[in-house]
């Protein structure tokens, strides 16, 4: 039997910095967060620079595993270049090494947020077919590249995240029916990609295992009033099952193609397309598990023009971080029952983690709550698996502080403190917190 993999998750854009060097393109995460928070992504962890001290603290966290992130656009600037761009392959071959070296699994996600401009400038990302095309290219250049060390491979991150953020694709449409149009063909061809890519890794790299990794926030119903029961479940299935049932069974399930079409939408369904999403299978379901989120029958403006029978409540038995969200292991334990009795393979935690505000006082941080949630969140992820759950790996989002995906710098989940903040990048310098103790009592214990 495998090891279990006790590991700590990052992204490309939102730790490498460096967005422009040694040839990388411009990708819509580099946009987007430049335009949502101002303080971008052009240096943020600066971790393309730190390779050595990054995986030298890896190694003596104890972490068994590490998963970050490939951009596309530092292979393929452009999305669909023709040649390489060997400095960006350079960089991830360095890294790959020195966690090997290490005896550091690398898990590798193909796709988080950061789709190449130059694709969506040129034709508009996956909106067009073009892109699974272009995916699955850069795609074998990485299991050609890599593929003899790594064993773990992601297709595409929170591609359920992707399918309802405009941003994350590059599109820019003002009216909203041909936007949510527009999202939801885009979501076909990532599904499209995700399978035939899945395929591709099955074929290439015999040896190695390769799975999605889903967005799943649990939700409950805000009250016993069946109405939000029924919204709750609704909720669930459509933000995230009907993308698991999708990924693992190979076909959109009929009552979300009767939801789809009652929302007007179309989707570019070709011959042969039935095929070609069966025929990538994951070998494991990547899971980002953080909270739990109440539902409420009914409308709100907040909610996607797609969900138009829900909104989201605070729970009042629960504590929240400052960006509302919740602490809930209970939650965690029913998530990972629920994704096993649903599809029986193995799961492995992308992404659990807490967000809070921080300073560093005497060079570190006494992020007790973070260590708290640590400790009850792997409790939990262990009684499930005594339960019978096939969990294969846990990583904490994330090793060290990053840029947050929708709110800059100040927002930190790292269990090692990054010296900088919204407006100052300084040198970016690197202090344990107290959670990174914790977390390394966690895995030599239960190692
Ligand atoms: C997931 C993403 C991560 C990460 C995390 C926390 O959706 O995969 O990239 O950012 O959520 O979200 P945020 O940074 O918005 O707090």
């Amino acid at each position: 039997m495998n090891e279990f993999l006790w590991a700590v998750s990052t992204s490309a854009f939102q730790v490498e910095g460096a967005y422009l060097e040694d040839g990388k393109g411009l990708t819509t995460a580099d946009i987007r967060c430049e335009k949502k928070k101002g303080c971008g992504t052009s240096v943020a962890s600066d971790s393309y620079h730190h390779v050595e001290e990054d995986v030298a603290l890896l190694k003596e966290l104890g972490v068994k595993a590490y998963r970050f992130s490939i951009s596309w656009a530092r292979i393929y600037p452009k999305g669909n270049d023709a040649d390489i761009n060997e400095a960006g392959v350079a960089y991830y071959r360095k890294l790959i090494q020195e966690l090997k070296k290490n005896q550091i699994e690398p898990i590798v996600t193909l796709l988080h947020f950061d789709v190449p401009m130059g694709i969506v400038e040129e034709y508009g990302g996956f909106v067009s077919r073009k892109a699974v095309d272009d995916f699955t290219r850069y795609a074998e250049t990485i299991f050609t590249l890599f593929g003899k060390e790594v064993k773990y491979f992601l297709t595409i991150n929170e591609q359920n995240v992707m399918s309802i953020s405009a941003n994350m694709q590059g599109i820019e449409e003002a009216d909203t029916k041909k936007r949510v149009q527009m999202l939801q063909t885009a979501n076909y061809h990532m599904y499209l990609a995700n399978a035939e890519v899945t395929a591709l890794c099955h074929k290439l790299c015999p040896h190695a295992i390769i799975g999605p990794a889903v967005s799943y926030p649990t939700l409950y119903p805000a009250t016993c009033d069946p109405q939000d029961v029924y919204a709750a479940y609704r909720l669930e299935e459509l933000m995230a099952f009907a993308p698991m049932d999708i990924y693992v069974h190979g076909e959109y399930p009929v009552w979300y193609l009767n939801y789809l079409k009652d929302k007007g939408i179309t989707l570019p369904i070709e011959e042969g397309d039935d095929e070609i999403l069966k025929r990538g299978k994951p070998d494991y379901l990547g899971v980002n598990w953080y909270c739990t989120n109440a539902v409420k029958a009914g409308t709100n403006e907040a909610m996607t023009s797609l969900v138009d029978f829900a909104y989201m409540q605070k729970n009042p038995h629960l504590s929240y971080t400052e960006w509302g969200w919740s602490y809930d292991p209970l939650g965690f334990y029913m998530a990972l029952r629920k994704c096993y009795d649903r599809y029986h393979l193995p799961v492995m935690i992308t992404e659990n983690g807490w967000s809070s505000r921080e300073e560093l006082v005497d060079q570190t941080v006494h992020d007790e709550k973070r260590s708290a949630y640590l400790i009850d969140h792997t409790n939990e992820m262990m009684r499930a698996m005594q339960d019978g759950v096939a969990v294969i790996g846990y990583c904490v989002w994330s090793f060290i502080d990053l840029m947050s995906s929708g709110d800059g710098f100040e927002k930190r989940y790292g269990l090692v403190y990054v010296d900088r903040n919204e407006t100052d990048v300084k040198e970016c310098k690197r202090y344990k917190k107290d959670s990174f103790y914790t977390y390394q009592r966690i895995i030599e214990e239960n190692s």
